[in-house]
């Protein structure tokens, strides 16, 4: 018998580890590491800046990490990478990012780091090598990492001291498109996923700008996306891919059939996407939020989603729902946000309101965390603008938005069924939305107030308050007459039930 039991025990310490199941990571949190904390005094955020906050963040709710591209880059933003296998030294050394690294696992927290593949800097040594030997004649492996050519047109730049052109479909900012058809191309691929997972130890990758790795040809790009899943499984089983493929439902769900994780929802996102655009409007939003959502878990799995209102190119959530002077439909933004399924990213910064729009570096501001403590403004930016107050006064205040972020984090990990669960609609009329999410036979139930009045008499049987997300001073109550239980929801109210 104990021969069985060891021999079970090593075999099950020989399978590989299970990806996460969405509701032990429900909650993620992208950092633009710049602009989050610095900690040696040169005005840049950095890792170890980063690491110090490691304990808000898990405090907070949060179970994942995604950080904008941290290898090194002559841009601010670091999308144009100049070296894959290392870390920009504005942020620190590789030593630190694999302290980050350990100390995001000891936390319980899961990392993923952004991966801009689709093209490299121009100031890389590949793409450096490859102009040269067009310059002068001679022969380099290097020009077929990118794509060269004399007729240039459309998504080309002229080469400087030449005649060609090279590939690339973000002009203006020294990018060039990497040939990703070329096999030693995706073997350096192949190596730096290697040295991300297994030698630093990230959990997996933000993969930038899919669409544009063979532009306007969405199968050939799901192809090539299908050959990084199997490569990111093959060298860590349990990594995690999330892409951005910015385009329409339909779009994003063909882009599914890779194989890839998630991809971020753009159709909830900014103020065009369900979330914010049903919460403003007019005229019965409940049923406008509720046609939108079922028709993205149509085409999407529930655990697979990836929803988000905001990020480092858009426009920020205070903004787009005109929460300057109303935080309760801030508030409410982020809740709303909160009681969709799968993973749901924040941006650094929303869960204190910070506003940011236009120029890149405006969206891109200075962590909050209190008057003096912030770091410098990214270059280039035009409007510094604060509408809320800092981290340390908002940590207070347990009627802050910042509060109202973290209660909605927590009854996401509190309720499994919320991230995980499969979802119905009983009621989406004028204001008010009844959803039931079950999952492994456990349900509960999401009530909405979409309206800025208090809704009234809802039936909710023997359904009870197991959580109320309050944004203003008043409270969600059920109330009973005529031998039945009526829920009344305060204005932007979201309660969980549960029977
Ligand atoms: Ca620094
Ligand atoms: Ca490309």
């Amino acid at each position: 018998m104990k021969r069985i039991l060891a021999l079970l025990l090593v075999l099950l310490a020989a399978m590989p580890l299970a990806a996460a199941e969405v509701w032990d990571e429900p909650n993620w949190y992208e950092v633009f590491v710049r602009s989050y904390k610095d900690s040696d005094g040169d005005g840049i955020g950095d890792l170890n800046g980063l690491l110090s906050r490691l304990d808000y963040i898990r405090d907070m709710g949060w179970r994942g990490l995604w950080l904008m591209p941290v290898m090194p880059s002559p841009s601010y933003h670091k999308y144009d990478v100049t070296d894959y296998f290392d870390i920009d030294g504005e942020y620190g050394t590789l030593e630190d990012m694999r302290a980050l690294t350990a100390a995001c696992h000891e936390k319980g927290l899961r990392l993923i780091v952004d991966m801009p593949v689709n093209h490299t800097s121009t100031r890389h040594p590949w793409f450096q090598a490859a102009a040269e030997a067009l310059a002068s004649g001679e022969d380099s492996t290097m020009v077929g990492y990118y794509n060269f050519s004399r007729a240039g047109g459309s998504g080309y730049t002229p080469l400087d001291g030449t005649e060609w052109y090279y590939e690339e479909r973000f002009s203006g900012g020294g990018m060039p498109d990497l040939n990703l058809d070329n096999p030693e191309v995706k073997d350096v691929i192949r190596r730096i996923f290697d040295f991300w997972l297994n030698d630093v130890g990230v959990d997996g990758f933000r993969l930038d700008a899919v669409t544009s790795y063979h532009t306007g040809e969405s199968k050939r790009n799901i192809a090539l996306l299908a050959e990084l899943k199997a490569m990111a499984e093959q060298l860590k089983p349990d990594s995690f891919l999330v892409g951005e493929c910015w385009a329409n439902l339909d779009v994003i769900a063909d882009y599914y059939t890779s194989g890839v994780d998630a991809f971020f929802l753009f159709p909830a996102a900014q103020a065009e996407g369900f979330v914010v655009s049903s919460l403003r409007a007019r005229k019965e939003p409940a049923r406008r939020f509720a046609t939108a959502y079922e028709k993205t878990l149509e085409a999407i799995p529930e655990v697979a989603l990836a929803p988000f209102l905001c990020n480092h190119d858009t426009g920020r959530t205070v903004g787009l729902v005109q929460g300057r002077s109303n935080p309760a439909v801030a508030k409410f933004a982020e809740g709303l946000l909160g009681m969709l399924n799968g993973r749901v990213f924040t941006y650094y910064g929303e869960e204190i309101g910070m506003v940011g729009s236009g120029d890149d570096p405006n969206k891109r501001l200075a962590m909050y965390w209190s008057d003096d403590d912030m770091t410098d403004q990214p270059p280039g930016t035009t409007a510094v603008e604060y509408a809320y107050p800092s981290v340390a006064a908002q940590q207070t205040d347990p009627g802050s938005l910042l509060s109202y972020v973290r209660a909605v984090n927590e009854a996401r990990l509190d309720f499994p069924e919320i991230s995980g669960g499969a979802n119905a609609f009983i009621l989406a009329e004028d204001s008010l939305c009844l959803m039931e999410r079950t999952l492994s036979g456990e349900s509960c139930r999401i009530a909405i107030n979409f309206s800025g009045k208090e809704a009234g008499r809802l039936s909710v049987g023997s359904w009870a308050i197991a959580r109320d997300l309050e944004v203003g001073e008043s409270a969600a109550a059920v109330s009973e007459s005529d031998g039945e239980a009526w829920l009344t929801l305060p204005p932007y109210g979201i309660v969980i039930l549960k029977d």
